[in-house]
């Protein structure tokens, strides 16, 4: 009882600070930050191991720099790109006058498109971005020293520099891109963009593939590929679309596909395994998520993709009758009995190395915020288990840099359907999922709500290899402020 009590006090509390955080903010305009730390090593470990459930302690043998983990050189074929950052006066196509924050003069940024096994070569410039820009390659798994984390895996870059992001695109997939410096308010003045990495061989076969960003630019522009108003695409009848949505907005979408049944075949860039057809099912696209969907045009012509708010993200495919809409309480796709099982031998009761557990509040992590929560270490080559609890407040779309982890089960229920493979798990309140993944990418990872919202206000923590260091700082004195 007395627990319970603290527990709720504790949650009140949180609440008072949110609201009081969002007042803040919203009086203030822009310009407010929280108080920032002035110096932090994100990858101090003193004092940070002991919340493992298990193994932990000894040292790696072979400590080295995040800075010195870089892809190695091969023959991959090379795509080179160049994205200059820079303060833009945009006018949207509904007249409406913003001074967005732009990739190549536009937000969002131009769409990346590269096969799998590429290397990736991306020049970014800062222009006059005054606060330092950086580049997260979300979702993609890629060497330590190219994640894009300012104070963590490289300085920010200031107006007049530059920086050039190098790796080979491993996974073939639906990613995006976005600073990772002051990344609540970069991604939300315009700083992100669309990479896809178009598979060497698809388990689908398409004759149109279509990549659309679902964007809320500035808390209130409702953007469609940078749009107002939606968006429309060219379909034939009978053909075969592969719509890959990317949720870049903080707050879930339920998207509805009208005028035709469909599949989802990939999750975060992943395939998923013999996904079936689905009719009128809301699919939940949680913030930073992709979903790709597949669907075969009707002879009627017309196919609508659109968000269950009725104002919001609208993608027309096709010219004919506009196709009647699904009921607003339609059910909702449910990944964890979607698809063939395959067995890849990762089950929950496998042996794990190390077992997490990070219950989520309003805006904490185990009752902490931001610095103060102990990093998750691991040692390369270990297996890893992470069960999160949505105890309150919104949906959280937990992301993990550098890794894919599989979703093991929901509501300690194993999975029935398609394994799930995914840089992020969204919870809504009393969800619980176990996720695990292997230790292969020896480095220093964040690992974050993507309602970036809730990581600007302390829902941030990492995973840290033992034994890997970082020579860049986070805090107020260098100016990295990642979020
Ligand atoms: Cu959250």
């Amino acid at each position: 009882m007395i627990n319970r009590s603290k527990k709720t006090f504790n949650s009140i509390t949180m609440l008072i600070v949110i609201i009081l955080l969002v007042t803040v903010a919203a009086a203030c305009g822009s310009s407010i930050s929280l108080k920032q730390p002035e110096e932090i090593n994100m990858g101090d470990m003193s004092g940070h191991a002991s919340h493992a459930q298990g193994g932990g302690g000894a040292a790696a043998d072979n400590a080295a720099s995040c800075a010195e983990k870089t892809e190695p050189a091969s023959n991959a074929p090379v795509k080179q790109f160049e994205l200059t950052a820079a303060v833009t006066k945009l006018t949207l196509n509904n007249g409406k006058k913003v001074e967005a924050w732009t990739f190549n003069g536009s937000t969002p940024g131009p769409e990346l498109r590269v096969q799998e096994g590429d290397r990736v070569v991306v020049k970014l410039n800062n222009k006059d971005v005054k606060k330092g820009v950086t580049i997260h390659w979300h979702g993609v798994v890629l060497p330590c020293s190219q994640d894009g984390v300012a104070g963590v895996t490289q300085n920010a870059i200031w107006p007049g520099e530059s920086f050039t992001y190098e790796f080979v695109a491993k996974h073939s997939g639906t990613y995006w891109y976005h600073s990772h410096q002051q990344s609540s308010q970069q991604a939300n003045k315009g700083l992100i963009g669309r990479l896809i990495v178009e598979p060497k061989t698809s388990s689908f076969t398409y004759d149109r593939d279509y990549a659309v960003t679902m964007q809320k630019l500035e808390d209130k522009h409702v953007l469609t590929n940078g749009q107002t108003g939606g968006l429309h695409l060219d379909a034939e009848p009978g053909e075969t679309v592969r719509l890959r949505l990317i949720n870049s907005s903080n707050l879930v979408q339920w998207m509805g596909v009208a005028g035709a049944p469909f599949q989802v075949i990939s999750m975060d860039g992943q395939d998923l395994n013999g996904p079936g057809l689905l009719e009128g099912e809301w699919v939940g696209v949680g913030g930073g998520q992709r979903y790709d969907l597949r669907f075969t045009m009707p002879a009627s012509g017309k196919v609508r993709v659109y968000s269950k708010e009725e104002s919001k993200w609208s993608i027309t495919l096709g010219e004919g009758a506009e196709p009647e809409k699904h009921r607003e309480d339609a059910k909702t796709f449910d990944f964890t009995s979607y698809g063939t099982p395959k067995d890849d031998g990762i089950t929950s009761d496998m042996a794990f190395d190390r077992t997490y557990k990070l219950v989520l509040g309003p805006i904490d992590i185990n009752g902490k915020s931001g610095h103060q929560i102990p990093h998750l270490m691991v040692k390369e080559g270990e297996w890893i288990k992470v069960r999160f609890e949505h105890q309150m407040g919104q949906e959280h779309p937990m992301h993990l840099h550098g890794h894919l982890f599989k979703v093991l089960s929901k509501n300690d229920k194993p999975l029935t359907g398609s394994p799930i493979y995914a840089d992020s798990i969204m919870l809504f309140k009393g969800d619980v999922y176990e996720v695990a993944f292997k230790a292969d990418n020896p480095g220093l990872w964040m690992e974050h709500c993507h309602n970036l919202g809730h990581a600007f206000v302390g829902m941030t923590m990492m995973v840290n290899y033992e034994g890997v260091t970082t020579p860049y700082r986070v805090g107020t004195k260098s100016g990295n402020l990642p979020d």
